[in-house]
């Protein structure tokens, strides 16, 4: 039998998981929105596409929870995405309440299943899903850190005029303002990208990719991105499903690691069948450090307010 995937929220970027995994051949999918039809409508759709497109996953759309028995992985995406003027952080209230309650909801009905975590302020999201689901900690994760360092690859790429496939970047800390771009760990074709570019230009690519949600958000005006977000997700589930145990920048618990502690942050993790197999640690400059740790501060002052809530 093939494995299966929920998708919890049929939104933009909801419905591009499915529909990545759905390609993927790899799955069955269930869509699941509190909208009454709208995961029934694409998932159909979706399904129809397969004799095209040459894949056999069945897609169903639905309501009810009850639908996301036995799921090996549950992505939840449901939530508000962000409107211009607005922060990651602005949504913390209304998608706490909306992530407790999907959670409790996977916990009663896949209670064995993967939870990755794409809802933004995602860090402390995935927080309050390991809270409310009860599971051990390495089996909630977030996505984020993947399309951070995609961002990062894509301008580098650009910049070079190579192949992206060729650029290899790093990015930790959180999903947000503060997070960490890792130029002492960015290679291209193998080559460290201070060999290749002037400071000031990976000064340039390091802010643009810290902003790199915001510039979606200001072209788009009604919502955030969803086509490399949905491809990083749906990325990190083929690794959960296949056991991969590749590396790849996650929101994971700290346990030790980087003298983090206690919280969700995006730090490079293996990532095969059971979550997160092994937090990797890697060698930062001491500016990398600091800017790790005041990125943990940040999450961890989130945390505090949506525990109160
Ligand atoms: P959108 O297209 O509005 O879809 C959200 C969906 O969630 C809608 O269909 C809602 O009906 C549904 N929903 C709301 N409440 C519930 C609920 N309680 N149960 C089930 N479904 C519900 O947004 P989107 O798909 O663009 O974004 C979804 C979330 O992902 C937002 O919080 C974004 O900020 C976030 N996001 C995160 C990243 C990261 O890199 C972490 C990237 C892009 C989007």
């Amino acid at each position: 039998m093939k494995p299966k995937v929920s998708v919890i929220g049929a939104g933009n970027v909801g419905a591009e998981v499915a529909r990545r995994v759905a390609e993927k051949d790899l799955v069955n999918v269930v869509l699941l929105d509190i909208v009454e039809g709208i995961p029934q409508g694409k998932a159909l759709d979706m399904l129809q596409a397969g004799s095209i497109v040459g894949y056999n996953s069945h897609i169903m759309g639905t309501n009810d929870y009850a639908d996301i028995k036995d799921s090996d992985v549950v992505v939840v995406t449901a939530g508000l995405a962000r409107k211009p003027g607005m922060s990651r952080d602005d949504l913390l209230a209304k998608n706490t309440a909306i992530i407790k309650s999907v959670s409790e909801n996977i916990k009663k009905h896949a209670p064995n299943s993967i939870i990755l975590i794409v809802t933004n302020p995602l860090d402390t999201m995935t927080y309050v899903a390991w809270k409310a689901s009860g599971f051990d900690a390495k089996k909630v994760l977030g996505m984020a850190p993947l399309l951070d360092l995609a961002r990062m690859s894509s301008f580098i790429a650009l910049e070079l005029n190579v192949p992206v496939t060729e650029v290899k970047a790093t990015v930790l800390g959180t999903h947000g303002d503060l997070m960490v771009p890792v130029p002492s760990q960015t290679k291209v074709s193998g080559k460290p990208i201070a060999d290749l570019l002037p400071k000031e230009k990976i000064d340039k690519i390091v802010d643009r990719t810290r902003k790199g949600g915001a510039e979606i958000v200001g072209h788009l005006k009604t919502g955030s991105a969803y086509y490399a977000p949905s491809a990083a997700a749906a990325h990190m589930v083929e690794a959960i499903l296949k056991d991969t145990k590749e590396t790849i920048c996650s929101s994971v618990m700290s346990n030790g690691q980087y003298g983090l502690n206690g919280l969700y942050i995006g730090l490079p993790a293996k990532i095969g069948k059971n979550g997160v197999e092994e937090i990797v640690e890697i060698e930062l400059t001491d500016e990398e450090k600091q800017a790790l740790k005041k990125s943990a501060e940040a999450i961890m002052a989130n945390n505090e307010k949506c525990v109160k809530l």
